[in-house]
């Protein structure tokens, strides 16, 4: 049987070019490729699901959850960078930040906004792997459209799938990094808790912990947010968050759940993981999720030692589909270009098979 969850995606995403990664110092190839895109819709179409153009939606409601600074930063780094010469001086064709204002520099003193361009990258971004090239912006915001696009159709339909990239789930309000720029799954949280008039959540399968939605949403009860990921303290990305005891604050407090894996946990514990978390939205009164699909939790991906099979992501996606709730599914990481297509395809089966369980 043919796939019949719809798959937004605008060819827009492809602009985005990162050009490697500043690692440890060093430019790196880098794995947030614009061929993973490609990968995925390709399978997704084999497959045969219906595909979706993405819908723009008004800035208002698509960055919402941003500083508007930080987005005026993104739209414009790019053009400020070439102003500026530097290309030819230093010679770098990317935007890199070299400074950060950490909390041991500035303390509690108001963080301005730097009047070089070269430090203005650090005061947004929290990596030196995040770069903007000339078509970062168009990529990013065309992602958010086709995450709220998803949203908006899952509040009617039921379900709808997003092939998001670049990825969104490591940006926080007013900050950048992990290969995220806006977060895409935070927007589609929005729309479908307005389309729905009650709260959601967000769960969050992607090896690395969700860290943006978690900030944004840390005292929001009306979205639920909840990740499984590899955990920090075993020295993985991102390193300072994600830990169990990060639980919420204020009218949020219990409204964010962590579940951090040991590296080389297999299926088993990771689908108790993620019934667990299909749990928690359930308790959290959510009447719809958005799923952070990141597929690199999977054996084989390079940027994570969890070593879940195909398999595994589609017992994931028969939990999540389970729920029987509208469901928004978005891209986020999974970088084994090899697997990458079967790996969402697996899960999207899942989740139809689980919403046919559930008598949708
Ligand atoms: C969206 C998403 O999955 N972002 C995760 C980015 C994690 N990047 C961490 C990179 C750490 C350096 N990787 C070096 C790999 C060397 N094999
Ligand atoms: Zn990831």
């Amino acid at each position: 049987m043919p796939l019949s969850i719809p798959v937004v995606y605008d060819e827009q995403q492809r602009a985005h070019e990162p050009g490697g990664e500043i690692w440890v110092g060093v430019r790196t190839p880098g794995t947030e490729v614009p061929e993973r895109a490609i990968r995925v819709r390709a399978a997704l179409e084999d497959a045969g699901a219906p595909s979706m153009a993405a819908e723009r939606a008004e800035d208002e409601l698509a960055l919402r959850f941003h500083d508007p600074e930080m987005v005026r930063w993104l739209r414009d780094a790019w053009s400020l960078w070439e102003q500026d010469g530097l290309t030819d001086d230093p010679g770098q064709d990317r935007v890199v930040p070299y400074l950060f204002p950490h909390p041991g520099l500035v303390g509690d003193l108001p963080v301005p906004v730097p009047a070089a361009v070269t430090a203005r990258a650090g005061r947004w971004c929290f990596d030196t792997m995040t770069l903007i090239g000339s078509g970062t912006w168009d990529a990013a915001r065309c992602a958010l459209d086709a995450a709220i696009t998803a949203a908006g159709t899952a509040a009617i339909d039921g379900v709808a799938y997003a092939c998001c990239r670049p990825p969104g789930h490591h940006a926080t309000r007013d900050a950048y990094g992990g290969s995220c720029y806006l977060n895409n799954a935070a927007a589609a949280a929005g729309m479908l808790r307005d389309s729905l008039g009650g709260p959601v959540a967000i769960l969050d399968v992607d090896a690395h912990h969700g860290n943006g939605a978690q900030s944004i949403f840390w005292s929001d009860p009306t979205v639920a947010t909840g990740s499984v990921h590899v955990d920090p303290g075993a020295g993985w990305f991102p390193h300072f968050l994600g830990f169990a005891s990060e639980r919420g604050a204020g009218d949020g407090e219990g409204a964010n759940l962590n579940l951090p894996l040991a590296p080389g946990t297999g299926d088993g514990p990771w689908l108790e993981s993620v019934a667990e978390l299909c749990e928690f939205a359930g308790s959290a009164g959510a009447g719809g999720i958005v799923v952070a699909l990141g597929v690199d939790a999977a054996g084989g991906d390079p940027e994570s030692p969890l070593e879940v099979t195909a398999e595994g992501y589609r017992g994931a996606g028969e939990l999540l589909g389970g729920l029987g709730l509208p469901t928004a599914i978005v891209q986020e990481g999974g970088y084994d270009l090899d697997t990458i297509g079967e790996l969402v395809v697996a899960t999207l089966e899942g989740v139809e098979s689980g919403r046919v369980s559930a008598g949708i």
